[in-house]
């Protein structure tokens, strides 16, 4: 048995983790990541058939049934998941149609995964309908993304061209735009189920005053994604208050969508 901890997904997830807590994303407790795993490689490095406790989700997923998740753990603070994986850290696998989850490692101070798993494992199901290559989903706290939700038209067309605006690669790295949810409960059912809705339509979902979630093939993409719409945030929280000279016209959007093939979502472009 190999080491879990040199495990590639293992070592990218804590160095993504990290990351985010570097970019301010992640103050305290905020912010939960989930990788859905493969089961023929964590099995080089897990004996899966040793279960160390069962926890029950409080949802169905029965499309879930058997999947394998590595998932950051609730309360924790992803300044010190570097420093103790293990405690920080867990691997679950969902059975009894998600109903249940196998703790496989981690979790040692006897805790368990994020209070949003809900809308993580919700959000899972929605993308893999949508695109059989999803395996992350990821929550975080990026500051301009939220101050935007307390001045900007919560419309998701107009929040999406904002943004498009902002940035000449917006449109190109999130052509489906960003979904957008008016404030909600976090931590429940009612809103993995809401979030997982827009994640139908959309890889990028903002949570109104509080955050956003991303999802994507791998750590990268949606690291990169949720960076992305950060910076179109960013740009604009420093602009709004002054008078807008020159944007990026809808034409421009049609010759970035030519020239990066890629297709904005439909009805968003003159
Ligand atoms: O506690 O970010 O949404 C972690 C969170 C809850
Ligand atoms: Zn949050």
């Amino acid at each position: 048995m190999k080491d879990i901890l040199t495990m590639p997904v293992m070592v990218e997830l804590i160095r993504t983790i990290t990351n985010m807590y570097d970019h301010g994303w992640d103050e305290r407790n905020g912010g939960n990541v989930s990788v859905m795993l493969d089961e023929a490689v964590l099995k080089e490095y897990l004996d899966t058939d040793r279960v160390l406790r069962t926890i029950p989700t409080g949802f169905a997923a029965p499309a879930l049934n058997g999947k394998y998740f590595l998932v950051t753990g609730t309360g924790k603070y992803f300044k010190n998941v570097q420093y103790a994986p293990e405690n920080n850290l867990g691997i679950v696998r969902l059975i009894q149609d998600g109903t249940v989850a196998e703790l496989l490692w981690g979790y040692s101070d006897g805790g368990k995964f994020t209070s949003e798993f809900p809308a993580h494992m919700m959000s899972h199901v929605a993308r893999l309908q949508v695109d059989p290559e999803n395996r992350v989903i990821m929550h975080c706290h990026p500051a301009n993304l939220l101050a935007m939700t307390y001045v900007h038209d919560l419309d998701e067309v107009a929040f999406t061209r904002t943004l498009w605006q902002m940035c000449t690669e917006c449109i190109v790295v999130f052509p489906d735009g960003v979904n957008v949810l008016p404030w909600m409960l976090c931590g429940t059912n009612e809103i993995g189920e809401a979030t997982a809705e827009k994640m139908k339509t959309a890889r990028l979902v903002v949570w109104a005053q509080h955050g956003i979630y991303g999802a994507g093939k791998d750590l990268d993409e949606t690291f990169g994604l949720i960076e992305t719409a950060e910076k179109g945030a960013e740009i604009y929280m420093k602009i709004a208050h002054l008078p807008l000279v020159n944007t990026i016209t809808d034409d421009e959007m049609h010759q970035l969508e030519a020239h990066f093939g890629v297709k904005a979502r439909p009805g968003y472009l003159a």
